[in-house]
Formats: structure tokens, C-alpha cells, sequence
């Protein structure tokens, strides 16, 4: 499968170097695509200046912070119309292990539309969070797993691999949520269209280095947007009963 990695930076320049070479040194045949938002740290050039040494990188440099689900959006949309086989999702922050790179990849190979790292299975695994960052994460998925009839456990998760043909199958442009809510949209679109959902254990480790772009605006739009969908998909379900007595 010709895979690209699609790697979206804001106020990256502590990690985005290391992040390149590491999955570079696990997965030497994939492209990546550096999406970053003008950082003003200078991530995009030091990011130029790795891929010009190593090869099969390339940058997108957009003018300003457009947020992880806009940036992911023109990603794909950029791996899409080069034929790419696999588009796999990635924090440049090292809080997800470029080892767990052929596993999922794997997953896609076995068949999985989309093959999402979930650190809820067995063989995944947390960061040592404080215990209200871990119930957040643990009900908040639960929650959206039951809203939407998701059969997984992490769907938040941000490291993910995603088969391009379902992709395109999907239409980003109408895709609108942004922060976690981007994850668990896409995952439920693509369930939405038969797609099959394969949950591979990863090791999650918060970021050492940068700053955190997560924010309350960003837990609340996922909060609003998944009660919007798991309603929609009821009152669509009720239609349909309606429709066949
Ligand atoms: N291009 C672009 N990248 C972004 C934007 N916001 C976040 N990112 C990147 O998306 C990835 C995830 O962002 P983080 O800040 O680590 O957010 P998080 O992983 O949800 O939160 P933490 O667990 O606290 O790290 C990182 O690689 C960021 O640099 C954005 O607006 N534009
Ligand atoms: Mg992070």
C-alpha cells in the first residue's frame, strides 16, 4: 500500500524533527505531509530543512492556525489526489510512538476501512494523567461510542489509519468538526457507510516537550456535536421504522 503520513504542526519546533526522522527510520516507504498552520516557532522550515535531507516530505504551509480538523482535511485531500493506498493521522508531538505505525497499517491490510490506535484495548495503555484528564477521556468516549453506536473504544484517538478509497468515499468538505470532535465524525461517517472499524492497541505517552493546543472549546464542541448526531441517527432510525409499518 503506498502510505502517506499526514502530520499536522502548530508550535511543533521542539518535536517535528525528531517525529520525521523516527517514522522515517519505521516505515521507510511512506510519504509524509507536514500540514502546518504558520507556526511562529519556525516548525515549517525546520520541517523543509529534515525533508530535504531525507526525502518524501513535503509541507503544506498555510497562512495561519485553522485549526487540526482543517488541517487534516487538506491532508487527505492532498494524499487523495496523489493516489495514495493508505492516509494514516498523527500527532507531531510524540505522544504517538511511530513504532505502532506497521500495526496499524497492518490492520489495513487485513481488511479494516479504518484501523484507529486505542489506548482502551488490551495492550494499550494511558499516560500517567491526572485522574480527571482520565475520567474525561474514558466516559467522554464512552459516551460517544453509546451516542453513536460506535463498536470501539477510542474514538477520540488521533493516531489512525485510514484506507483512501473509503476516505474518498467520504466528503470532507461537509466533515466540519475540528478538534476531537474531527476524530469521532470521520470514524462515524465512515461507519455510517458499512465501513469496517479495526481498534489496534497503541502506547499513548503525553507530550515532553511544546505546549498543548487542547482547550475547553475543544472538549465542548465534542461534547454539543456528538448529543447533535446520536439524535439525528435516532430520528433517521425512527423514520425508517415509521417508513416500513
Ligand atoms: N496544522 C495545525 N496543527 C495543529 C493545530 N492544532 C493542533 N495541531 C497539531 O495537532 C496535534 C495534536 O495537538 P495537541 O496540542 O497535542 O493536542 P492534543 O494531543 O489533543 O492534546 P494534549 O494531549 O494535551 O497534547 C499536534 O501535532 C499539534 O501540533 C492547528 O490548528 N493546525
Ligand atoms: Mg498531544
Amino acid at each position: 500500500m503506498r502510505t502517506l503520513v499526514v502530520l499536522p504542526t502548530y508550535q511543533e519546533a521542539a518535536n517535528v524533527t525528531t517525529v520525521l526522522r523516527r517514522v522515517r527510520d519505521i516505515v521507510p516507504a511512506a510519504c509524509v505531509v507536514v500540514v502546518d498552520d504558520g507556526s511562529p516557532d519556525g516548525t515549517a522550515d525546520l520541517a523543509e530543512r529534515v525533508a530535504s535531507e531525507l526525502g518524501g516530505i513535503e509541507l503544506i504551509r498555510r497562512p495561519g492556525k485553522a485549526g487540526l480538523g482543517s488541517a487534516y482535511r487538506s491532508g487527505f485531500q492532498w494524499g487523495l489526489d496523489r493516489g495514495f493506498d493508505a492516509l494514516v493521522e498523527m500527532d507531531a508531538d510524540l505522544s504517538h510512538d511511530p513504532a505502532d505505525l506497521p500495526r496499524l497499517l497492518a490492520a489495513l491490510e487485513d481488511g479494516a476501512d479504518v484501523a484507529v490506535g486505542s489506548r482502551y484495548i488490551p495492550g494499550g495503555s494511558i499516560p500517567a494523567w491526572s485522574w480527571h484528564r482520565r475520567m474525561l477521556s474514558r466516559h467522554g468516549n464512552r459516551y460517544a461510542a453509546a451516542a453513536l453506536g460506535l463498536p470501539m473504544t477510542d474514538a477520540t484517538s488521533g493516531f489512525r489509519a485510514y484506507r483512501a478509497s473509503t476516505l474518498a468515499g467520504v466528503d470532507l468538505a461537509t466533515v466540519a468538526a475540528d478538534g476531537y470532535a474531527f476524530q469521532i465524525e470521520l470514524v462515524h461517517r465512515v461507519a455510517g457507510q458499512g465501513g469496517r472499524i479495526a481498534e489496534v492497541p497503541i502506547r499513548f505517552t503525553d507530550r515532553t516537550r511544546g505546549r498543548s493546543k487542547m482547550s475547553t472549546r475543544i472538549l465542548v464542541e465534542a461534547l454539543v456535536l456528538v448529543t447533535w448526531w446520536g439524535l439525528k441517527d435516532r430520528l433517521k432510525g425512527l423514520r425508517r421504522t415509521g417508513a416500513r409499518r
